[in-house]
């Protein structure tokens, strides 16, 4: 008796995401999630950290929340993409030998370093905006440098992979005679999930969709239809804030103070502008209040760029302004929302709101404007 024929290797034996072509296509789609969330990322940086050479834009108001709201979408939709890319590739990083020649010695440790920084970089982006600040590292700086790594990573695999990419894309015209519907299949299934995985965040900011923001825990509302970031308990300034010893010091050529009755008293401007999240969410509000530059203007601070100090101490207790955007029209130091005093949480008496600024910059309860150097 004959030892019974093996059958010969058929498409239908490969495992589904095993199949020629579904690594080098889902390469391709979380390459160009990458490419957009780090081009995303590095906008944002400038902004927080203008370089010499760079100019903040400042309208239109939203412009922060489509920069950052595409840059979250996007570090989002590559983590099923990363992940069904690795079940796609995976016996493959277990290889034998597994050093081998030079070359291959730097193409599995480039792909070390790329699998390792791209999963670090998505998984703690992703506990960022879900609130859950699980380390002890300083969240912005590492994201920031991690970035480069990642960038740097995704550069040396592409060069290394490249002719493979294109032979597999060129490959599609003689496998359209075989069967297209699984690789399809797959690569749908892989831009679904990814689409799903933008919804569990991006939910956040439309608010029928609420509910659905299971990574998104500022979904719902605050107070005065606002999310809160950081309440007035937790950042230390419950009482300060509501003392009858505050004072707003403009420290300029002219000094002045100014008691909240005396900050009601000057011309008051409204403007609807938005609350853009670093991390994603967006609110917008009717803020009123006094106009920087009035405040500016009474200190002998025009021309200056600003800084304003909030009653908290710490790392959020600060930020600046370009004199530019001083000047607009917009730029409030706001005493009501809606309609109503600022709630406590939201940065009562006073608070920093401008067009097209990351929320962790529209600094609350400030209590002194000053110039910087
Ligand atoms: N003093 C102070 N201002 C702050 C913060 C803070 O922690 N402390 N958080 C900032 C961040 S990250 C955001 S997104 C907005 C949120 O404002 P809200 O809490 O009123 O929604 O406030 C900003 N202003
Ligand atoms: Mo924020």
């Amino acid at each position: 008796m004959s030892a019974p024929e093996t059958a010969p290797e058929t498409p239908a034996h490969v495992p589904l995401l095993r199949r020629p072509g579904i690594a080098a296509r889902l390469g391709v789609l979380l390459g160009v999630c990458v490419v957009i969330c780090f081009a995303t990322g590095i906008f944002s940086h400038w902004i927080q950290h203008p370089p010499s050479w760079f100019v903040t834009p400042r309208s239109p108001a939203w412009l922060y929340q489509l920069t950052q709201g595409v840059h979250v979408a996007s570090g989002v939709a590559a983590i099923p993409l990363v992940l069904l890319k690795l079940a796609a590739v995976y016996p493959k990083l277990f290889e034998r030998p597994m050093i081998g020649s030079p070359v291959r010695l730097l193409e599995r440790a480039a792909t070390a370093v790329l699998v390792a920084s791209m999963l670090f970089q998505l998984f703690t982006g992703l506990l960022n905006i879900s609130q859950w600040y699980a380390w002890t590292f300083f969240f912005t700086t590492t994201h920031y440098a991690t970035a480069y790594l990642v960038l740097g990573a995704v550069a040396v695999h592409l060069a290394i992979k490249l002719p493979l990419v294109v032979a597999e894309f060129r490959r599609r015209t003689a496998e359209s005679v075989t069967p297209g519907l699984p690789r399809r299949a797959v690569l749908t299934a892989g831009i679904a999930a990814a689409g799903l995985a933008v919804v569990t965040v991006g939910s956040q900011s439309v608010p029928a969709l609420h509910r659905l923001g299971v990574f998104a825990p500022r979904s719902g509302s605050g107070p005065q239809g606002m999310p809160v970031n950081r309440t007035a308990a937790a950042a230390g300034v419950a009482t300060s804030a509501h003392s009858g010893d505050y004072r707003l010091v403009l420290a300029g050529p002219t000094p002045v103070e100014l008691t909240l009755e005396q900050l009601r008293a000057m011309p008051q401007h409204t403007a609807r502008l938005p609350l853009a999240c670093v991390e994603g969410w967006t609110q917008y509000g009717w803020w009123s209040g006094v106009r920087v530059g009035d405040l500016a203007a009474l200190a002998g601070l025009e021309g200056r760029n600003l800084r304003f100090v909030s009653l908290e101490r710490g790392p959020y207790g600060q930020s600046e302004m370009d004199h530019a955007q001083v000047t607009d029209a917009d730029t409030l130091l706001a005493l009501r929302l809606g309609g109503e005093d600022l709630d406590l949480d939201h940065g009562f008496p006073c608070r920093l709101i401008a067009a097209s600024r990351p929320g962790v910059q529209q600094t609350k309860w400030i209590s002194r404007i000053e110039a910087v150097r």
